[in-house]
């Protein structure tokens, strides 16, 4: 059987830019200001998905949201014609305007969290938008988002909730703090929600953090746990090492990552490092698919400051389709010497048998890797028939996305040029190509 784990990745939006709007996310911040490369980033990150595509895994693509968002400038009180609105938000605080310009719905893995049907009591794949609400400009994403997996998840094969009520600090950044581990993608796997606060009992935080907020709280991922109709013997809960967190580490998929039957992670990665592996080797054996593979990298192979700086766990672990497994890294582990050195001890490790890169450079600079640009999705065959043929990755859409990007995307776009008239009607039309392009409703494109 073909592997059933599609890639859905995000499509850079023509307003690539950094703005540093991330909050805890070392990359946005210190490369605010800076100019981006919208064409660049948007090549990059296609040519991530035809890689991908080409080892015969299922690829598929999520546009980006129209941009500006006038509409939540207006429920802001900015009043007036569109321009006008742009206007009076970029001299109230440059801040709204780069939210209502963020590009940053192109990493889906804080889209929402997916449980396949395999998981799942009703027999039904569950999807839970992520309600993002720790950013001020990803809060932004979640209506639309919550749209377009409603278009790109049709039917009654799949249940959609509601994003989880934001409230009291109830932060839920989707699939960037959820790993599933199987036997096999098709089996029923645990499910490991991995959380950095919890909301309750005062905002007591899971541990001391000094410096940054956590983003996801334990309440909101038993929210998605339970409206996701998940058996209590394949979950887990586990928290977040508060020192990961001051040290960059915002979302948990920036320090573990999961396939099948293997877990890669950092030994900084959980708070009780030693009983949060103990309970999921525990629970993964009693899946009766033999010992859970993990694969540890100790502080004096790879550094937590390595870590973050490469991305090394943010690779993306591809079940191949001969056997095997690839760890899709981005380039800048193989430019850091100890994430190189350990890299080329990896093949042969936990079933691991190839490590590649990927030159994602214009997402890092924002703060996301390989496995931030996609939302993973395990699907039977006949939920996979279901998804509509345009959004799936093929060489026809690689190449007439490929023109448009190349005859629409800027290549150079900074913050202050969030104020030029011109660039809202220009991401406009650009955003609708892509729309037609993916063949999905015009009312989406805004
Ligand atoms: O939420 N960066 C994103 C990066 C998200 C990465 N995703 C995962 N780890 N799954 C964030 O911090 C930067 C936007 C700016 O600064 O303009 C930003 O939103």
């Amino acid at each position: 059987m073909a592997n059933p784990e599609a890639n859905f990745d995000g499509l850079v939006g023509p307003t690539h830019n950094y703005a540093g709007l991330a909050h805890g996310n070392v990359a946005s911040q210190a490369n605010r200001r800076k100019p981006a490369n919208p064409r660049a980033a948007a090549l990059q990150g296609l040519e991530k998905m035809r890689r991908v595509a080409a080892l015969g895994i299922r690829q598929a693509i999520l546009p980006p949201p129209p941009r500006p968002d006038t509409d939540w400038l207006r429920s802001l009180g900015f009043t007036g014609t569109d321009d006008e609105v742009l206007r009076r938000a970029g001299k109230a605080d440059p801040a709204l305007l780069a939210a209502c310009y963020s590009a940053s719905s192109m990493w889906t893995a804080n889209a929402g969290t997916i449980s396949p049907s395999a998981d799942s009591g009703d027999g039904r794949a569950h999807i839970t938008p992520a309600n993002l609400a720790s950013q001020l400009h990803r809060s932004l994403e979640a209506p639309h988002t919550a749209a377009v997996l409603r278009a790109v998840f049709p039917g009654e094969l799949f249940l959609h909730h509601a994003p989880v009520p934001a409230g009291g600090r109830c932060g839920d950044e989707g699939a960037a703090n959820h790993i599933r581990l199987a036997p096999s993608h098709a089996a029923p796997g645990l499910q490991v929600f991995v959380y950095g606060h919890e909301a309750l009992g005062g905002g007591k935080v899971t541990g001391v953090l000094r410096k940054y907020a956590a983003r996801q709280s334990r309440e909101a991922s038993a929210a998605v746990a339970r409206l996701h109709a998940l058996a209590p013997e394949r979950l887990a809960f586990t928290a977040q090492n508060p020192k990961a967190i001051d040290a960059g580490v915002f979302h948990n998929d920036v320090i573990s990552v999961g396939n099948e039957g293997v877990l890669f992670c950092h030994e900084a990665a959980f708070r009780d490092r030693a009983a949060a592996l103990r309970e999921l080797c525990r629970k993964y054996a009693a899946l009766g698919g033999g010992p859970l593979q993990v694969i540890e990298v100790k502080a004096k192979e790879v550094s937590l400051a390595a870590a973050v700086s490469s991305y090394l766990f943010n690779s993306q672990l591809l079940s191949l389709p001969g056997g095997g497994m690839l760890l899709l890294a981005a380039e800048e582990c193989g430019e850091n010497a100890r994430t190189r050195k350990f890299l080329t001890s990896l093949p042969g490790r936990g079933g691991v048998t190839a490590v590649e890169f990927a030159d994602l450079r214009q997402s890092m600079r924002n703060g996301g890797g390989p496995a931030c640009l996609r939302l993973r999705a395990v699907l039977t065959e006949v939920e996979w028939s279901a998804v509509p043929a345009g959004v799936k990755f093929g060489d026809t859409v690689y190449a007439r996305l490929k023109a448009w990007i190349e005859q629409r995307y800027r290549d150079r776009l900074l913050p202050s040029d969030l104020a030029d008239p011109e660039l809202a009607e220009e991401s406009r039309i650009t955003t609708r190509g892509i729309y037609d392009i993916l063949g999905l409703p015009k009312v989406l494109a805004g």
